[in-house]
């Protein structure tokens, strides 16, 4: 399978989250990309190439250009605050939530950062612009060569993209990579798209893209947000509205949750994506369903990612593979791996 890495993912290093009412070390690091990079190499996997340029109109399909014209500017707006800045991760401290205005754009960074985000989990860094652009043209080019008729096609980027949202972002997430491409699919001609997204987290914002949507439909598996994060989406309740209703499917899953029931979940995500008759999937690959996972707590075991390939390759699409989640650095390149290889066989 051909991979497409982003050479830039390194210039976006958070230096620590906020959790549990501290800073802590970030969890999304960049070695977690060189470790699935390494494994790729190692195991012959196929080609490895970098992204293709692309103008930011693809991003402006799925994400409000006031929100884009914030990411492009705010490192040099927090910098400009203060030059000491240039040493500290920028984080939100104010949110719009119910009964604020959202439509006022405030001059004020600070109340921007709030307008555009919903967690503190997600430092905005120096390079985070530039690493997220290059990650959602890498994206764009794996879409680009399944178009052109390749069976498979892998973006390999961080920071992620499934938390991000139309103009928003969290959950470690900027651009939403994997609305990106499947919206590129659409633009191409593919009438139908399914995205399937198998990250421990559930996909609030490619959700949110898609949610009055037919012609993209939505399938997540993940912890059950009464518990775990992103908390306030994510229930199986969530269908999907106006033209969009019943294309949005929701499988969250009990924390705890071990592989021949994750499975079961997997199977009949599957035959969702069957009766869509979808021409194309892309798959939202998180392996932070992984037993050793540290933000996450389902207990899946590294051979079990071959059988997901193997189930994943059964849908018979052409599909467009884009890196999520994932925090057992270690492991993470061999469980991405054994996905695709799976796939493959
Ligand atoms: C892309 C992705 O996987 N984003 C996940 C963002 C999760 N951020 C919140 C982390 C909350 C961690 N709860 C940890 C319990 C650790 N003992
Ligand atoms: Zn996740």
């Amino acid at each position: 399978m051909l991979t497409v890495f982003n050479h830039l993912h390194t210039v976006h290093h958070g230096k620590v989250e906020m959790f549990r009412g501290q800073l802590v070390p970030c969890f999304e690091v960049p070695a977690r990309a060189d470790y699935v990079l390494r494994e790729l190499q190692e195991r012959n996997l196929g080609p490895i190439e970098s992204p293709a340029e692309f103008d930011g109109s693809a991003f402006a399909r799925v994400h409000s250009s006031r929100y884009l014209d914030f990411l492009a500017n705010a490192w040099d707006e927090w910098v400009a605050l203060d030059p000491a800045n240039a040493e500290r991760d920028a984080f939100p401290s104010y949110w719009p939530i119910r009964t604020f205005r959202s439509d006022v754009l405030p001059a004020s960074f600070a109340a921007r950062m709030g307008l555009f985000s919903y967690d503190a989990g997600t430092p905005l860094t120096s390079g985070t612009w530039r690493a997220a652009r290059a990650g959602a043209c890498c994206a764009l080019t794996a879409a680009s060569h399944v178009l052109k008729g390749a069976r498979a096609a892998f973006a390999l980027t961080r920071p992620p993209g499934h938390h991000a949202g139309p103009d928003f972002f969290g959950g470690y997430c900027f651009l939403n990579n994997a609305a990106i491409a499947a919206q590129a699919l659409r633009d191409a001609g593919v009438d139908r798209v399914a995205v399937l997204d198998i990250d421990y987290h559930h996909g609030n914002g490619t959700q949110a893209i898609f949610y009055d949507r037919a012609d993209v439909q939505f399938t997540s598996i993940h912890g059950d947000p009464h518990t775990e994060y992103p908390y306030y989406l994510g229930y199986a309740d969530e269908r999907g509205a106006g033209g969009g209703l019943g294309f949005n499917r929701n499988l969250p899953l009990p924390r705890g949750t071990g592989f021949e029931q994750w499975r079961e979940a997997l199977i009949e995500a599957l035959r969702g994506i069957a009766a869509f008759k979808a021409g194309a999937l892309v798959v939202s690959l998180g392996l932070d369903t992984f037993e050793g996972d540290p933000i996450a707590g389902f207990t899946l075991a590294t051979p079990d990612y071959l059988r997901i390939g193997e189930d994943l390759a059964r849908a018979g699409l052409p599909t467009v593979f884009v890196f999520e989640g994932g925090y057992a650095v270690a492991e993470v390149g061999a469980n991405a791996v054994n996905v695709l290889e799976g796939f493959m066989q």
